[in-house]
């Protein structure tokens, strides 16, 4: 009886991700993303991994050294002690300081990003619509609704998917590089959540309520992102994408969005 078809497809799944080129291919850390914050976030989150590698090294090196050495079958006796003040206290202790240890840089870094409060360069407000993104840039009287530009084909199979699929946008948030935004999110009909990982930003966008994040991103470039809320039926259909450009080419271009929304006023208003 020759394998199956599903047999075939797993052995040669498993073989491919052997071969060294492939698992080049394959990141399973998260990224450092482009912000101060970002990398803040990457760099707690590699030390919480390595406390957890040690402890777990600890635990297990200490539970199979009993297993194996302490054996019944070896004639190991277990020991039986009840209340021993001094054990307790120390394995009372340990958890604490080390989960004090955790607590200090952690708390640092979340005071860091909410602090919107101080130095912001420009506010960008964030509605989520079911199903697209609308940002307002707070006092230029500049508004940009940013839609899926996937083709219909190419969601319907008909065509060939582009590298960007799913994560294009006919309108992109344009945002100048080296300045510190305030995105304040709230949404229009249901919760959503405003999520780009390279910035270390993930905010809920919730009717009623305005939500406050920032970024301050370092290099000129393309940053995609997503709605992270389920938000109904179109919820993996609204995307994100920032266009971060220098200080000069940012003012170039809400020079040129002000001119058009000065001269057709409805452009951006109407969904
Ligand atoms: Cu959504």
């Amino acid at each position: 009886m020759s394998p199956s078809p599903q047999f075939r497809a797993l052995v040669f799944s498993l073989l491919l991700a052997m071969n060294p080129s492939v698992q080049a291919d394959y990141i399973f850390n998260m990224t450092p993303g482009v912000t101060e914050i970002s990398r803040g976030i990457h760099n707690l989150h590699m030390v919480i991994f390595w406390i957890c590698v040690a402890i777990g090294l600890v635990v297990f090196s200490v539970m199979f050294y009993a297993i194996i050495w302490h054996r019944k079958s070896r004639g190991a006796k277990a020991a039986n002690f009840h209340e021993n003040t001094l054990v307790e206290i120390i394995w009372t202790l340990i958890p604490f300081s080390i989960l004090t240890m955790m607590a200090i840089p952690a708390a640092q870094l979340l005071i860091k990003m909410h602090d919107t409060k101080t130095d912001s360069d420009l506010s960008i407000k964030i509605v989520g619509h079911q199903w697209y993104w609308e940002y307002e840039y707070l006092g230029e009287g500049v508004r940009v609704i940013s839609r899926l530009s996937t083709p219909q084909e190419q969601i319907q199979n008909r065509d060939i998917k582009n590298p960007h699929y799913l994560r294009e946008v006919d309108n992109h948030l344009v945002v100048p590089q080296k300045k510190k935004i305030r995105f304040l999110t709230t949404a229009n009909d249901v919760i959503h959540s405003w999520w780009v990982p390279a910035l270390g930003v993930k905010k809920d966008a919730i009717p009623g309520f305005i939500n406050e994040a920032w970024a301050k991103i370092e290099e000129p470039g393309i940053y995609r992102g997503q709605c992270a809320e389920l938000c109904g039926v179109l919820h993996g259909f609204m995307p994100i994408v920032i266009e971060v450009k220098t200080e000069a080419e940012y003012q170039t271009w809400l020079l040129e969005k002000k001119a058009l929304m000065n001269n057709h006023p409805t452009i951006g208003h109407t969904p």
